[in-house]
């Protein structure tokens, strides 16, 4: 009986930590290529990012240098939600723009 108690506990503390576990977080990225417009990335980084005008410039003037850059981080469903939008919309528009997500 005392050994059944004891698990019990340990079941409930178990139980407990995996609730409050934050959900893992995903980063999306934009990837550099030579054909997608400057002002078209802008907009997806606008649009799909909530980011203002500056800063949608300056996140796709450092994709622009450094190959890629960050657009935003969320749980793994929204990330992959927003990969999805952004791929739909820059094929739709024939840009070669590529967004990725990856574990933060
Ligand atoms: N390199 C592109 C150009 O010179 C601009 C660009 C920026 C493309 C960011 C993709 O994710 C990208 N038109």
């Amino acid at each position: 009986m005392a050994t059944n108690e004891e698990n019990d506990t340990v079941l409930v503390r178990k139980e407990q930590k995996e609730a409050v576990k934050p959900p893992p977080m995903f980063q999306v990225l934009l990837l550099n290529d030579d054909y997608t417009p400057m002002e078209f990335v802008v907009a997806i980084i606008q649009e799909y990012f909530n980011k203002d005008r500056e800063t949608a410039t300056q996140i796709m003037l450092k994709v622009h240098r450094d190959g890629k850059g960050m657009c935003g981080v969320y749980p793994k469903d929204i990330a992959s939600t927003k990969v999805e939008l952004v791929l739909t919309h820059a094929r739709k528009a024939g840009h070669p723009l590529q967004c990725v997500m990856e574990e933060a």
